[in-house]
């Protein structure tokens, strides 16, 4: 027998990363969203300055975006993705190889970008195994590193309220210290010229441990959730040395860099720096239906194709990796993204949006700004006694006069659709600057 549900029941879902009760005490719901802008539900315009979470760059409800996955969503809507194919996934994949640089060139779907991190993670693991290097079972992430939920992804990660609840986590893992330094780099536009030397850290845990045990090393190129931390100048080129020097693979979390965020396609050519696996999510798709990918060095793959043609080389992936509804929507984010010249669009656009983020340096509580392409972090001073609330009451306050902006910790991040025009990006700043005088 079914339980009666009332119609407008709000309890039965459990929110993610949300206080539930504070929120169904006071809802906040959206009901339609059209390129810049969100509907909430007592039919106010919100001015969305956060790309949904990081993810809808192109703007919401692309029409091209729209006709592509109704149209294939009536075609095909599912096939079976092991031991079978269909032609989107494929397409999708030799478009994303395509735009990736250097030779990361094979690509593996999953639908999001935890399952993106465990997907490379797993890679990492799996390649030196198949090489004849198994001693190599160790995993290199960040403090501060926010690498999605899944086991692999808290355990390399450095949040500490996203995995001092959940148990011991993987084995074998260690952390780089996190590159966030108000005394040096307060107020930096772009990347600061201060902390390159933090990435020789890794140079100690590899002799701590031995190079012969460590598998890989996982960064965001531009830190997103923990508050925008932007890589110093040289640093990520450092890394990339010390990977070199051991034979350590080098992945980067371009979940929120991927697809023009940084005013580039990835922060792997914005930064000049080559990583062997790239993880993607988000902007594959527009945030339209679901879809994650790893983008795979060429080495890596014909690691894994020395053995009998008939054994399926890497024993992983999803029911929906592929997925034919994903992929044309990923093809058609693609294109939109090439014809109307979004990434160049955002790296125009920067120069202008990083003013107006230091306009804020004169408001009260800002202790940083800090920016690249489309991102800006303000950093306010914590609430004595009362971290994030500041932060939180700023984020409500704009909310209620139409601007949606997005908060972790004290600090506030902007990550609008790249479709942004000047405009827009005045009322983001100017509706922020204004909601910062009213918090006390
Ligand atoms: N890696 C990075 C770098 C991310 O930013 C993930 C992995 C996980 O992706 P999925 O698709 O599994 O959520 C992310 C996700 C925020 C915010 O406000 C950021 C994310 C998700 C939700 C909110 O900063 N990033």
């Amino acid at each position: 027998m079914t339980k009666p549900v009332p119609r407008n029941d709000i309890e039965s879902q459990w929110m993610p990363f949300t206080a539930n009760r504070q929120f169904k005490a006071a809802p906040r719901m959206i009901v339609s969203a059209q390129g810049m802008h969100y509907t909430s539900h007592d039919g106010r315009r919100i001015l969305d300055g956060t790309a949904g979470l990081w993810c809808c760059n192109a703007g919401h409800a692309h029409p091209k975006i729209v006709a592509a996955v109704r149209e294939q969503v009536g075609r095909l809507d599912y096939a079976p993705g092991f031991q079978m194919g269909h032609p989107l996934a494929f397409e999708a994949a030799a478009r994303v190889a395509g735009m990736l640089p250097g030779d990361l060139d094979r690509v593996f779907f999953t639908n999001s970008g935890s399952e993106s991190v465990d997907t490379a993670l797993k890679i990492a693991l799996a390649y030196h195994r198949v090489r004849g290097d198994a001693a190599r079972t160790r995993l290199i992430g960040r403090e501060r590193g926010y690498h999605g939920v899944g086991f692999g992804g808290i355990s390399v990660g450095g949040i500490s309220n996203n995995r001092k609840l959940f148990g011991a986590l993987l084995p074998g893992v260690d952390h780089l210290p996190h590159t966030h330094d108000l005394d040096h780099n307060a107020f930096t536009r772009g990347q600061p010229k201060w902390g390159a030397h933090l990435a020789d850290v890794l140079e100690r845990i590899v002799q701590l441990h031995d190079p012969s045990t460590i598998a890989a090393v996982i960064v965001e190129p531009m830190a997103g959730s923990t508050g925008v931390l932007v890589p110093p100048l040289g640093y990520l080129e450092r890394l990339r040395a010390i990977c070199d020097r051991y034979g350590i693979l080098l992945i980067f979390d371009e979940v929120i860099t991927g697809f023009g965020r940084l005013g580039s396609s990835f922060a792997a050519e914005h930064f000049g720096v080559l990583p062997d696996m790239v993880t993607l999510a988000k902007g594959l798709t527009n945030a339209t239906i679901p879809m994650g990918a790893v983008g795979v060095r060429e080495g890596i793959y014909q690691a894994f194709m020395g053995g009998p043609a008939e054994a399926i080389e890497l024993p992983h992936g999803y029911t929906y990796s592929g997925h034919p509804v994903a992929a044309a929507a990923a093809l058609a984010a693609m294109d939109v993204y090439e014809q109307e010249e979004l990434f160049g669009r955002a790296a125009e656009l920067a120069p202008y949006f990083e003013d107006a983020a230091h306009a804020l340096r004169e408001r009260q509580h800002v202790i940083d700004v800090r920016n690249i392409g489309l991102v800006a972090g303000i950093e306010l001073t914590p609430r004595p006694g009362e971290p994030t609330k500041r932060a939180y009451e700023t984020f409500v306050k704009c909310y209620e006069r139409g601007v949606l902006i997005r908060t972790t910790g004290d600090t506030i991040a902007l990550s609008p659709p790249l479709i942004i025009n000047k405009t827009e990006i005045d009322l983001l700043f100017g509706t922020l600057g204004e909601v910062l005088d009213t918090v006390h």
